[in-house]
């Protein structure tokens, strides 16, 4: 900085209170960078996220997807990754409000637990978006809006094409389930719409389920469980191609053939899902799509204008086989 010539008495006034005045306007937008949070006079939103964690390659892919979104939609975003814990996620929603953001948006990693802190986020006059993950609060003026997939239906899906493959089947077909974190909504779900799809056919029998935390090392840890009590495993439905993924090396290991001598039915559809598709070691993938966070930044901006905006915003999704992964796989953004 210059060094500053001193002037006369009055015009050293004026010099001193326009350079108070400077130092504070940038003291002040220095704050709100680092933290004072709220829109800053130049009308720029401040969205606070809470993110489950990174344990999945779809969680990479979201979490990539939130990040550029912001930038390109201008608004200022703060990140807290949870590690997949709810307290942590309370905490950062905790901080949000503290910090006067204009928007908090999560994914919530499990379903109950949040109308205390949701609460909290209302008295103080934060509206609050709920992306992939829902809450199962009674009370829906806690949230403006839930954007993500329909979860049952990824299960559903998934079961009637078991239903269908497995259809002239005549004795017992024995199916494992790897499931998402305990408590999680696309856990719950997903559990629940392949589980009514399947009793269209009685010979189809879940005979194990148990969590997998949606990521790889837990689907690999499950599945050796489960091969070493099962010794006639026919399907496995792993709520995400993560856990999927884990328990290839299982069954790999267990001198099996992953997609031939066990039928595998995931959910998401990432690239290194859609890869074992393509290879024939997966055999059916639900598609969870991560890329919401262009949605997001919209929903956002409409929520902060006091505009309405529909409680429930769904994913377009759809579902793939090994030949139809081969064909998408090129062009697969994750
Ligand atoms: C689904 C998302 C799930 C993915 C998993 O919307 O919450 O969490 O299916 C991820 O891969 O870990």
């Amino acid at each position: 900085m210059g060094k500053m010539r001193m002037q006369s008495a009055p015009w050293r006034a004026a010099a001193v209170l326009a350079s108070v005045l400077l130092v504070g306007g940038v003291a002040a937008c220095g704050n709100s960078d680092t933290g004072g949070g709220g829109s800053k006079d130049d009308g720029k939103i401040t969205m606070g996220f809470s993110q489950v964690g990174a344990e999945s390659g779809w969680r990479t892919a979201n979490t990539t997807s939130i990040k550029e979104s912001a930038a390109a939609a201008g608004i200022e975003l703060k990140f807290d990754d949870a590690q997949q814990k709810q307290e942590n996620q309370i905490k950062a929603i905790r901080n949000y409000i503290q910090q006067k953001v204009d928007v908090i948006a999560f994914s919530p990693v499990v379903e109950s637990g949040w109308d205390t802190v949701l609460k909290e986020a209302k008295d103080a006059g934060i509206p609050v978006i709920l992306t992939d993950r829902s809450v199962d609060s009674a009370d829906k003026t806690l949230y403006k809006t839930f954007l993500g997939s329909d979860f049952v239906k990824e299960g559903r899906l998934a079961g009637e094409w078991l239903v269908e493959q497995k259809k002239s089947a005549s004795g017992p077909v024995n199916i494992v389930e790897l499931q998402g974190n305990t408590g999680a909504a696309p856990a719950n779900d997903r559990k629940k719409g392949f589980g009514e799809a399947i009793a269209a056919n009685p010979n189809l029998k879940i005979i194990a389920s148990q969590p997998g935390d949606f990521t790889r090392a837990g689907g690999k840890q499950v599945m050796e469980q489960f091969l070493k009590a099962y010794p006639k495993i026919d399907v496995l439905f792993a709520h995400n191609d993560d856990m999927g993924l884990g328990a290839l090396e299982a069954i790999t290991a267990a001198g099996k053939t992953p997609g031939k001598d066990i039928t595998i039915i995931t959910v998401d559809a990432v690239k290194d899902g859609m890869q074992a598709l393509a290879d024939g070691k997966f055999n059916f993938i639900a598609e969870c799509s991560p890329l919401l966070g262009p949605q997001l930044m919209d929903l956002a901006k409409k929520v902060h204008a006091g505009e309405e905006v529909p409680p429930r915003i769904e994913t377009e999704e759809t579902t793939f086989t090994t030949e139809q992964a081969k064909e998408a796989l090129p062009n697969r953004k994750y």
